[in-house]
């Protein structure tokens, strides 16, 4: 028996894990999994996910070959056979109608493997696609919009330090089930029981009594979608009563006149009705996050996932800006990472800032945003003919078809592709749509490390995780998968040299910012390749000069301090202030209050998350699936008895003249008017090779969402607060 210390590399937390193994090399077996005590981050926590990596490692449905689609059956191939298949179909297309009518879709999995996103990116640049869709659209592409525009980077987000605060407002995000998101905080529990054994204060503003409303000191269960009036009435409420103080930020900041001037007409008494929160409660809230020394407010996928999503995310740094908690100790506060942070690079203070809708999609006109169309445009892209038309995609890690709202309409557009590869690990609902499927080994045979999480993590560390376990007898990693794909569309062919490919890809880079030094880097990191020589360097020219060797060193991570100040050092905006009131958000205020007066519908769906899923997959470990199904539809007492649905029984929700068969539990957590489901289930359909998830399949919430409405700054998708019909089935 072998004792390892691994990073999990199953959601944000980023936790250190120590594994037990046992079993003779290549077939070993995992007999333990425990929170890693000695780990500088996270301190020994695991949650269940974590815990079932030795089932993921084990589950007889993951794939183990590569498969490729022929007479409409999937067989298993030798690599060599699946990457001719690829060089034989996907060079034509390119070929006759060039880089954009291959589509890129990228899912959750490759922000969290450092081969999927070096080496995707690699691939997508060498194809050369407008159409680059990924989760981020439906997800957090608000909250880097705005932060962008204040801050001048796309990933320089403010997180809680939750370690030094007083009052920790959270605004749609639930990290008792999430562990964290956009914001990396393992144990979110150990530490918010700290925080309120110190005296300090929690409230949680969501529609629903979460697992963190449960464990928060005040719950405001806010209407759907209220969340950029509710900020805008804060805004309001700091300036009427004279509680505007920015602090050393001042001389730091632009735009607190426009601020003042957009929340003028919003007093909190106009958005009470909106926000479903009266008036005195706004107000009292104003005056606590103003007058608590350390405060913070965080907002998270419920403030993203609608209509005024950019808005919203906005008015979340806007709120700590003004009430002096904006890069303060115990406030909002900026990471600084050991690698890959585009704010720890170039000169400090100032930079070119982010530019948007350089181009637009071709059937809705929806611009650009960090490179990427709305995935709400997929299907479109797919279906409309004419120049651009997309015919061939390679999904990376993604699960569409339960994951992106429409669902249905992605998977009859897919399946019509005359291409289509998959990077899965699975055959599921997406992937059994491919012609080709290429599958990752065991993660657990492969380095680790976050290229992004450590940007958004609540305490500088860094850490490095080597590989446990030999990868299967010729099995490439992700990365040399990518890598001979790139070697495809390049013309290079499939069988090109890749290790001699990655040098010349790696002198490139290097030789692009260090010139003639270059030959003299290299050398200094030589003879990694991959993605553990690209950290290598990464580490050298990041802010801390550290070394692969140095975290090779460390098995519990090196610790690099707690959240310091970082502005106005960190800010890249040509103007070198954080601007407070960025023009196309002060424009978009207008737009939300033109809708200010809208009514309630008498119901609408909002999502869910459960500690033991994780977005559309892992449900085929039977550990994370035993007991309780998890996925019904919660239901207030009075719709109940509105619409005759009763507890334990089945349902129709209908929207659109679309429906989705649903179990019902009746529930006073959801606020009245308000029904919760949570998405990624819907594991009943054909073709997939799911043994354990189709047993108890759920229903896809996706599956009656829209692919029409999004938030138009972002491109995200609205994935709540929408109408919805009940009947008891
Ligand atoms: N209605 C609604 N819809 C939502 C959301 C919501 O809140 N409500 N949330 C949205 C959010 S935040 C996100 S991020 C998206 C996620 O959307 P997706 O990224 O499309 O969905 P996932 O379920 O994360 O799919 C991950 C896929 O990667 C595969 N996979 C897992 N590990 C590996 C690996 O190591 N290598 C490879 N190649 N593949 C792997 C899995 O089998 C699965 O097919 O869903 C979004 N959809
Ligand atoms: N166990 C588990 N962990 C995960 C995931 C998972 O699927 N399972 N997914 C991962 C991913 S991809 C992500 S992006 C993160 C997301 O991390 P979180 O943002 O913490 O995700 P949720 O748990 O969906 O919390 C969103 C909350 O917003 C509330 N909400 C819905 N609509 C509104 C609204 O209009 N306003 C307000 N104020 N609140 C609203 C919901 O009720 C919900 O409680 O979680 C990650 N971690
Ligand atoms: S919270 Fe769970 S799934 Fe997330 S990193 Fe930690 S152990 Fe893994
Ligand atoms: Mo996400």
């Amino acid at each position: 028996m072998t004792t390892h210390k691994r990073i999990c590399p199953l959601c944000e937390a980023c936790c250190g894990l120590e594994l037990e193994l046992e079993g003779p090399a290549g077939a070993e077996s995992v007999v333990a999994i425990r929170g890693d005590e000695t780990d500088v981050f996270s301190q020994g926590y695991i949650c269940p996910k974590g815990a079932a990596l030795g089932e993921l490692h084990a589950d007889p449905d993951r794939l183990r070959a590569p498969l490729v689609k022929r007479d409409g059956a999937f067989v298993e191939v030798t690599w060599d056979e699946a990457f001719a298949e690829i060089a034989r179909r996907l060079p034509p297309i390119l070929g006759e109608r060039g880089g954009s009518a291959v589509a890129m879709i990228l899912g959750n999995p490759s922000a969290h493997k450092a081969g999927l996103l070096l080496y995707g990116a690699r691939l997508t640049r060498a194809i050369g696609t407008q159409n680059i869709f990924s989760a981020s659209t439906l997800d957090q592409m608000p909250k880097q919009l705005s932060s962008g525009w204040m801050f001048g980077h796309w990933l320089s987000v403010a997180v809680p330090d939750i370690e030094r605060t007083q009052l920790l407002v959270i605004l749609g995000a639930n990290p008792m089930a999430s562990n964290g998101s956009m914001w990396t905080v393992p144990d979110f529990k150990g530490k918010a029981k700290a925080l309120k054994d110190r005296g300090g204060k929690i409230v949680v503003i969501d529609p629903r009594a979460t697992e963190t409303a449960k464990l928060a000191d005040q719950h405001l269960a806010i209407r759907p979608g209220g969340d950029a009036f509710l900020l805008l009435a804060i805004v309001h409420a700091l300036f009427a009563e004279n509680l505007v103080k920015l602090g050393r930020l001042a001389e730091h900041a632009a735009g607190v006149d426009e601020l003042r001037a957009v929340s003028e007409p919003v007093p909190p008494e106009r958005v009470a009705a909106r926000c479903g929160i009266d008036a005195a409660a706004i107000r009292a809230l104003a005056r606590e996050l103003a007058t608590t020394e350390r405060a913070v407010l965080y907002g998270r996928i419920g403030t993203c996932t609608q209509e005024y999503g950019t808005l919203a995310s906005w008015l979340v740094d806007v709120v700590n800006a003004l009430t002096g908690h904006l890069d303060e100790p115990g406030g909002a506060m900026f990471p600084k990472a050991a690698a890959f942070a585009a704010n720890t690079t170039g000169a400090p203070g100032k930079g070119k800032g982010i530019t948007v809708g350089r181009r637009r999609s071709r059937v809705s006109g929806a611009p650009e945003v960090f490179g990427e169309l709305p995935m709400t445009c997929l299907a479109e892209e797919i279906e409309t003919p004419g120049d651009g038309q997309v015919r061939a995609a390679i999904v990376i890690a993604a699960n569409p078809v339960l994951s992106a709202p429409n669902g249905p309409r992605i998977a009859a557009a897919l399946a019509n592709l005359d291409f289509l590869v998959s990077f899965d690990i699975y055959l599921n609902e997406t992937s059994r749509l491919a012609h080709v499927i290429l599958p990752a080994f065991s993660s657990l045979a492969e380095p680790h490390f976050d290229v992004a999480f450590p940007q958004l993590a609540c305490r500088n560390t860094a850490r490095y995780s080597p590989a446990l376990v030999a990868p299967p007898a010729g099995h490439p990693p992700e990365w040399q998968q990518l890598l001979r794909m790139y070697a495809i569309v390049t013309g290079k062919g499939a069988d090109a040299d890749l290790m001699a490919l990655d040098d010349e890809l790696a002198a490139a880079d290097v030789a692009r910012v260090a010139g003639p030094m270059a030959p003299m880097i290299l050398q200094q990191v030589a003879p990694a390749r991959g993605p553990d020589r690209l950290l290598d360097l990464a580490l050298r020219a990041g802010p801390y000069r550290l070394t692969l060797a140095q975290l090779r060193e460390a098995p519990a991570g090196v610790d690099l301090g707690e959240l310091a100040p970082r502005i106005p050092e960190l800010l890249r905006t040509p103007s070198g202030k954080v601007e407070l009131a960025p023009p196309p958000l002060v424009a978009d205020v207008a737009r939300a209050l033109a809708d200010l007066d809208r009514p309630a519908p008498p119901l609408v769906i909002i999502g869910r998350r459960h500690l033991r899923s994780n977005n559309s997959w892992m449900h085929n470990l039977p550990t994370l699936t035993a007991g309780k199904f998890r996925g019904a539809l919660l239901v207030h007492p009075a719709d109940a008895a509105r619409t005759g649905v009763t507890d334990g029984g089945r349902a129709r929700v209908s929207r659109g003249g679309r429906t989705i068969d649903v179990d019902v539990a009746v529930t006073t957590d959801v606020a009245p008017g308000v029904c919760s489901l949570p998405h990624g289930w819907g594991h009943d359909q054909p073709g997939t090779r799911l043994t354990v998830a189709s047993q108890r399949p759920g229903a896809n919430l996706n599956a009656i969402l829209d692919d029409s409405l999004r938030d138009p700054l972002s491109g995200n998708a609205v994935l709540g607060g929408v109408a919805v019909e009940l009947a008891p089935l």
